[in-house]
């Protein structure tokens, strides 16, 4: 036996299985093996729908097609790693939706903050033929967009103060907050607009730029903040959801082009079968992870509906100057799906 002092945390919360793969074994079009990087960590829904995915593709073609998944930004961040599919030096990669709004400019919509009040209308808008579209526009960039899954509602955590106000954020008598943003001009511009002082950083220098102190706070989601131990550099979190952050499943479109045409269709409900396996995973962990992060030492701050009006007002300069850029047709038809889901 092993004897454990002190408090044990559990490392995760009780997970669903992933779903049984069912469908027969395609034909023999050779081997692949893809070589995907991630920015999260091993213990992180990501990573654990991406073993799904690489078990999907494995069983379905008798171990003709295989994944190898690298974690923690090892091999790069979002933006670099989409850079190395378009030249084909890796196959697959898995960011944020903002990061990828350099190549389809529609998808800064997902960037704009409160947009989606619940994970059910976020769910529905994913699901959507106007972000199968966003998907589709991918065409020609080089890169294979495959599925929408879910990175999750973002939470302000920082090393400074509790947080309950804009106010609290700009700071009246002490400096505002410095803040590292995903590299993203809609983000930069949520966190000009509430007075801190963003810093763009890409995700795998983050931990030691919040544990040097170079920046005071990061915003992402409770799992993400969690599995990647930032409560050991934050004292602090905020419960602000103030933006719902897709992910994208990505292959190179050198790889796409390589394999069979039944293995395409294979690789694309691969990726659809494990996003929905990756969207049940987030929602498990993510107020299990809020409730072990208070566990662990964090003070965290949930906001009642005045002190998140006062975020969503201050934030409204942000709208004015990016939704003609998005697109006011899109965000209305955003905004329809959103109320269509709600009855
Ligand atoms: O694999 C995804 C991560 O690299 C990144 O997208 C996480 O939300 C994230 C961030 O803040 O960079």
């Amino acid at each position: 036996t092993t004897l454990t002092f002190g408090m044990a945390h559990a490392q995760s919360p009780e997970l669903s299985d992933p779903p049984e793969i069912d469908g027969e074994v395609v034909g023999d079009h050779g081997s692949h093996t893809l070589r995907m990087g991630i920015g999260l960590a091993e213990s992180s829904p990501q990573y654990l729908s991406s073993q799904y995915f690489g078990e999907i593709l494995e069983q379905r073609t008798d171990g003709r097609i295989s994944v190898n998944v690298f974690p923690n930004s090892q091999l790069g961040d979002d933006v670099q790693m989409l850079e190395m599919l378009q030249t084909g030096t890796l196959d697959m990669t898995y960011p944020s939706s903002s990061a990828a709004t350099g190549y389809v400019e529609e998808l800064a919509a997902f960037d704009l903050p409160f947009l989606l009040p619940s994970r059910e209308a976020a769910v529905a808008v994913m699901q959507s033929d106007v972000a199968q579209n966003m998907l589709d526009a991918f065409e020609g960039t080089g890169l294979k967009a495959l599925a929408f899954s879910e990175n999750g509602y973002r939470q302000l955590s920082n090393s400074a103060r509790p947080i309950t106000s804009p106010e609290d954020v700009a700071g009246l008598d002490v400096r505002g907050l410095s803040v590292r943003t995903m590299e993203n001009p809609v983000h930069l511009a949520i966190w000009e607009a509430l007075g801190a002082n963003p810093t763009p950083m890409a995700f795998g220098e983050l931990f030691s730029a919040l544990e040097q102190g170079v920046v005071d706070g990061q915003e992402n989601p409770w799992s993400t903040i969690l599995t990647s131990n930032f409560h050991e550099v934050q004292d602090y979190g905020t419960e602000t959801r103030h933006v719902y952050t897709p992910f994208i499943m990505m292959l190179s479109e050198r790889t796409w082009d390589r394999m069979a045409p039944e293995y395409q269709e294979l690789v694309q409900e691969a990726a659809r079968q494990s996003a929905e396996y990756e969207i049940q995973l987030s929602a498990e962990y993510d107020d299990w992870s809020r409730n072990q992060l208070a566990e662990r030492g964090m003070q965290i701050t949930r906001l009642d509906d005045e002190q998140l009006a006062a975020f969503q007002d201050a934030v409204q300069p942000v709208y004015e100057e990016w939704a003609p850029r998005i697109g006011e047709d899109l965000i209305a038809d955003i905004q329809q799906i959103v109320e269509d889901s709600s009855n």
